[in-house]
């Protein structure tokens, strides 16, 4: 089926595609119809056309035998599938023609759709983006990823703190994925390492693995916006190997045979959380290597199928490592070269050093991946072997050229860090193997250089680039934003989803006055529903008319939701200090995981949800302060906020957030930044321009002088006289009647832990930039052209255009343009 025969499938066809599916997914048709039924059956009539499409894409693949890009990523948050892929087919209003006959509103058979949410945040969520783009770009692309039993926890408030609960996304099945037995793989683990000798008296390794692993695909058809794309995202679920349960089984090891399963069945059970309390996890690198090696096999059955020999291996295939979690995919492409197809070692080394990219999404020292020599040696002995190999031609080759005798460099660069436990270095790793290593906006990709790994840099100076991150327009705008994206399609001609560039044309309408009032309007709309929202999930009631100020992300100090938190203080002492001070009425609305072993995160979280139930139930302030904390933020979630936010919070300590995404996404959608010179806020300004924007705080060189002079909070604290104030008013029982000291943890590591995150030192400047904030919402129309100037300048961060930077820069890849 062409995309022109498709669009013409009228209403009442796709209504009876429906009700055949019904017969599948509803028990009795008589009664009324359940929503989770009607949900299936659209989900499955869609599929359809979903199967057709990946067919022919494959068909079109195989016949022009194009370079493919394999997306490692042990994180992909992709959300709710319906609505997106009936936006990338052209079929939602169809659809939602279709459902309204049977007697659905379309947006409310949405919401019965479980969030794909096998990612933690940002990474995550890039990846899913990256995906919409391959698609829609019409790039060969297979992404690879672990099909988790539970993804993200789901988060609740209990008196005000954070309580988790596992994520079941698949309890009653999922309609996006089919299972792939036919490429289903067999993964060695533990065991030791035997060199055997050949009758012509070379030397062989070989693995005797004590236990074997099935990864069994699940395949999730990935759709194209307004193509004829669709591509595959890989999920591997662990199993117990089949022939080894029967051996326990039959010598009567019941026991045993069972516990291997449940032991193997694990290995994919659950997404680890963003915290540090995960490394050195044994499950983690078992987690990783079975991932990277169903992939690795995966891509060489995918390579063998088709060729002879391996001459063309580096042409057809690319893999980019999405942070140093998929590492452990450049040894196992090593060992099967070696071991199992026979290369010399300078052939699989040259192998592998085309075939790999690499991207760095953080700085943070916590967050850099390294695994105990002694967790290789039990787990994967023979990697271990090939690794002290790599790490010793390595430093006696390039590292000695350029740093001849220098044991020092030898030292800090080595794959393996000493000390009382050997670790090694995934990153370097990464780095020494990647013919390219990104990071994900122009500021961090220079701290890469700079700061992270000069002497890399150094050693390898075309090696490390930068590919500033985007977000798909087609679910963050298009699929989001209706009523913002209908304006925008009255006055921009041209598909600007698939060109979001074209937006700049509504610069041209930022002072017109008709224009702003529409604008702002869809604004208000936007907000009038996320109030209903608000009032369901959390009891309270929010005035639309109310700046509506948002942070959502992960919850980390280094993103400095506590910064957000001391000014909201601040205003609320000002607000009962003066009840008749004329600021705007403003709703903080915050959403955020915190690790469930990251302490402090979970006491932000804490103090948060005091102080908002304070401020909220205080007569005095009338309105004029709100503060809500939305439970369980996810992309579903985001996806309510977004369209609805007037100010953006991307408050981070500069250089500590890579590139942040939620930034883009926020201003795409009309909603004016409040941030620091960190990550893409620094793009994003650039594109904007300063007056449209509220920028404050230390740059990267300033925080790296103050931490120079040596940084002393407690200062600060002593001359700011309203800081002071606040903070000790934290450290009262205000907040937490007769419970002196219960918020006493942030205020502890703000004041006597040094204040890492630099949170005194940006205070006043913060606060003075949200009092020029409130000033320029005073002048409705001066707003209304700044939130315009933001949608209207978001087009280089359409994730189109960071796909067709790597596909240029790093992939190389061939257009796969359809027939
Ligand atoms: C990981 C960990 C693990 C240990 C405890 C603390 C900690 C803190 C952060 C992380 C995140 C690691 C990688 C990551 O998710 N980076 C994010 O990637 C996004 C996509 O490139 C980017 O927009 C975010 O700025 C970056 O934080």
């Amino acid at each position: 089926m062409t995309s022109k025969s498709r669009k013409n499938i009228t209403v009442k066809a796709f209504k009876a595609r429906i009700q055949h599916h019904l017969n599948f997914h509803a028990v009795d048709l008589s009664h009324s119809i359940d929503k989770k039924a009607i949900l299936m059956a659209v989900c499955s009539s869609v599929n359809e056309i979903v199967f057709d499409k990946l067919q022919s894409t494959n068909i079109r693949r195989h016949e022009r035998n194009s370079r493919s890009i394999n997306y490692l990523s042990l994180e992909y948050l992709m959300g709710r599938m319906l609505s997106n892929n009936l936006h990338n087919l052209q079929l939602f209003k169809t659809a939602q023609a279709a459902t309204k006959e049977l007697g659905f509103e379309i947006e409310d058979i949405f919401e019965e759709g479980h969030d794909l949410a096998l990612g933690n945040g940002g990474l995550g969520r890039l990846a899913a983006c990256y995906l919409d783009s391959l698609a829609t770009l019409d790039y060969n692309a297979m992404g690879y990823g672990i099909h988790y039993e539970h993804g993200l926890f789901e988060q609740q408030f209990y008196n005000n703190r954070q309580i988790e609960s596992p994520d079941e996304w698949r309890e009653y099945g999922n309609p996006w994925e089919v299972c792939r037995p036919e490429a289903e793989q067999e993964i060695p683990l533990y065991g030791h390492v035997e060199t055997v000798a050949e009758t012509d008296g070379t030397l062989r390794k070989v693995w005797h693995p004590g236990q074997i692993i099935k990864g069994v695909p699940w395949d999730v058809p990935i759709v194209g916006y307004n193509c004829e794309t669709v591509n595959v995202l890989r999920l591997w679920e662990s199993r117990a190997s089949s022939h080894f349960d029967w051996e326990a089984f039959n010598a009567g090891d019941y026991q045993d045979a069972n516990s291997a399963q449940t032991q193997a069945e694990t290995i994919s059970k659950v997404l680890y959380p963003n915290d540090s309390t995960a490394a050195g996890k044994e499950l983690r690198f078992i987690q990783q290597y079975f991932f990277c090696a169903c992939s690795i096999k995966d891509i060489i059955r995918r390579y063998l199928k088709h060729h002879d020999d391996w001459s063309q291996f580096a042409d057809k295939f690319v893999i980019q490592l999405n942070d140093t979690h998929p590492t452990i995919a450049i040894l196992e492409l090593m060992r099967l070269l070696l071991d199992e197809y026979r290369f010399s070692w300078d052939n699989a080394w040259q192998m592998c050093k085309q075939v790999f990219a690499y991207t760095n999404h953080t700085l943070l020292p916590e967050a850099l991946e390294k695994w105990s020599v002694e967790l290789f040696e039990t787990i994967l002995p023979r990697h271990l072997e090939i690794l002290y190999r790599i790490n010793e031609e390595f430093l006696n080759g390039q590292v000695d050229k350029m740093w001849p005798g220098d044991t020092a460099m030898r030292r800090k660069l080595s794959l393996i860090e000493e000390g009382q436990q050997k670790m090694v270095r995934m990153a370097h790793l990464s780095v020494i193997t990647s013919f390219k290593v990104n990071g994900v906006a122009e500021i961090h990709s220079e701290l890469v250089k700079q700061d992270l790994f000069p002497e890399f840099h150094k050693l390898y100076p075309n090696k490390l680039t930068n590919v500033t991150n985007g977000i798909t327009p087609r679910r963050w705008l298009k699929a989001c934003n209706p009523a913002l994206s209908d304006l925008i399609s009255k006055k921009v001609k041209g598909d600007w989803a698939k060109n979001l560039s074209l937006l700049s044309t509504l610069t041209d309408y930022a002072e017109d006055k008709k224009f702003q009032q529409q604008f702002m309007q869809v604004k208000r709309e936007n907000k009038v529903k996320l109030s209903e929202e608000i009032k369901k999930l959390t009891g309270v009631s929010v005035n639309p008319d109310a700046i509506f100020d948002v942070q959502i992300k992960r919850l980390h100090e280094y993103k400095r939701q506590h910064l957000n938190l001391l000014h909201i203080l601040a205003l609320y002492r000002r607000l009962l200090e003066n009840p008749r001070l004329d600021i705007n009425p403003r709703v903080f609305i915050f959403g955020a995981k915190a690790a469930p072993g990251y302490y402090l995160a979970k006491e932000i979280i804490y103090a948060i949800n005091c102080v908002a139930e304070k401020i909220n139930n205080d007569a005095r302030i009338n309105d004029k302060l709100k503060v809500v904390f939305l439970p369980n933020y996810r992309v579903s979630l985001a996806e309510k906020i977004i369209p609805a936010a007037d100010v953006s919070e991307q408050i981070s300590t500069a250089g500590k957030e890579a590139s942040g995404t939620g930034n883009m996404k926020l201003a795409l959608n009309g909603a004016v930044t409040i941030g620091t010179l960190d990550g893409a806020n620094i793009e994003i300004a650039e594109e904007v321009g300063d007056d449209n924007i509220f920028i404050f705080g230390k740059t990267v060189d300033e925080i790296k002088a103050l931490n120079r002079q040596g940084y002393d909070p407690v200062s600060i604290y002593n001359s700011e006289p309203e800081l002071k104030s606040i903070i000790d008013w934290l450290d009262s029982d205000y907040f937490t009647p007769g419970k002196f000291g219960e918020l006493s943890a942030i205020t502890q590591s703000l004041l006597n832990d040094g204040d890492h995150y630099k949170v005194l030192a940006d205070f006043v400047s913060y606060s003075q930039a949200q009092e020029a904030l409130d000033k320029a919402y005073k002048d409705q129309a001066g707003w209304a052209k700044m939130a315009i100037m933001n949608t209207a300048m978001m087009g280089k961060f359409t994730s189109d255009r960071s796909i067709e930077d790597y596909a240029n820069n790093i992939w190389s890849l061939d257009k796969n343009l359809p027939a």
